[in-house]
């Protein structure tokens, strides 16, 4: 038998968190052969609920789940963690802007950023998923000097996913006929789904859809799915945002398929003219858990110009925290 993986999840009595660890503990995100140890992180006000989540995954009985520990102590929430999934973040309350958000979180993930360096495997990769994603992100790599840049992560998996879904429905295909989906940019109304180099069936997107449905329904859509989710059922994306968890994990473990890609925010090197050092999302393949940025793609001057908008936008959420990136 395979030696266990551990993967801490933070935040894991939050919505998230409670529809993503039964699905690591059941083998979906590492295969039906893979053990692993469950590292759960909460603040010390949810660690009852906590125990609860515990107690519910011991009455699982799941034969892959070789441990499970709970704390509210980021030195045991990371110790020798191979995966990191930081979904604990302060929502953001009434009346506060966005910018405070931002500064708010911004001191969750460099503590966590400082917690990875020191606790966890130096082989570790970290996706953030907690709100502003990207930019947390980039806080936790600054305040992680021992480990390289591209081990951290966040999540534009569940917008990849959501525009799957659109353009199945639109052209009446099932998202499995669809390959080359792109989001770029930021987890935010700034990033750009982009249907450029998008195939059904190997037929390219634009081909079967209009380029007017496109840009006034589609791009809107997937860049608005957050908050119709929040209107329809009074609360935000929960079981799809788990389920985007499991699946950007998985292929950055075990791999894309041959001949697709996907959305990852990662660290920038500057592709396609994005700012370096910002965590941007690109398309990218996976092998070996290593990820690549896909090169060599035609963007035509609209989606010059939707790329630079959401590079923008991150650099301006950059300058809020710069004091929190140790430059
Ligand atoms: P919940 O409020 O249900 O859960 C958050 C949990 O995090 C709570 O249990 C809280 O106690 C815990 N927490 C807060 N600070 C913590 C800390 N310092 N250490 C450990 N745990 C901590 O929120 P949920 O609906 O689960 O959403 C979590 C985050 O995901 C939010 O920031 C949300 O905006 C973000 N999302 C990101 C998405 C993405 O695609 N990147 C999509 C879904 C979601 O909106």
């Amino acid at each position: 038998m395979k030696s266990p993986v551990r993967v801490t999840i933070t935040g894991a009595a939050g919505h998230i968190g409670y529809a993503l660890a039964f699905r690591v503990a059941s083998g979906e995100m590492f295969g039906p052969d893979q053990p692993v140890i469950l590292r759960l992180l909460e603040i010390p006000q949810a660690l009852s609920s906590l125990n609860g989540v515990g107690m519910e995954l011991e009455d699982c009985a799941l034969p892959l789940l070789h441990d499970i520990v709970l704390t509210d102590d980021p030195a045991i929430g990371f110790r020798e963690a191979d995966y990191a999934i930081l979904i604990g973040a302060k929502p953001r309350a009434k009346g506060m802007e966005r910018s405070d958000l931002i500064t708010e979180n911004a001191k969750i993930f460099a503590a966590q950023g400082r917690a990875i360096n020191d606790h966890a495997s130096p082989d570790v990769r970290v996706l953030v998923v907690g709100n502003p994603a990207n930019t947390n992100a980039l806080i936790a790599a600054a305040n992680a000097p021992d480990l390289d840049k591209r081990q951290f992560t966040a999540m534009t998996r569940l917008d990849h996913n959501r525009a799957l879904g659109q353009l199945a429905n639109k052209t009446n295909r099932l998202v499995a006929d669809i390959t080359r989906m792109t989001i770029w940019g930021n987890h935010s109304m700034t990033q750009y789904p982009d249907l450029g180099n998008c195939l059904v069936e190997g037929v390219p997107a634009l081909e079967l859809v209009t380029r007017d449905w496109a840009i006034d329904h589609f791009i809107p859509r997937i860049q608005r799915r957050g908050a119709e989710i929040i209107e329809a059922r009074g609360l935000s994306s929960a079981a799809s945002a788990a389920d985007a968890v499991v699946d950007h994990v998985r292929d950055w473990a075990l791999g894309t398929p041959e001949g697709d890609w996907v959305s990852m925010s990662v660290i920038s090197d500057g592709s396609y003219g994005v700012a370096e050092g910002i965590v941007f999302s690109f398309p990218v393949t996976c092998a070996g858990g290593e990820y690549r940025i896909v090169q060599g793609l035609e963007l035509d001057a609209l989606s010059h110009s939707r790329l630079k908008k959401s590079e923008q936008e991150l650099l301006g959420e950059r300058a809020v925290v710069e004091d929190l990136l140790g430059r």
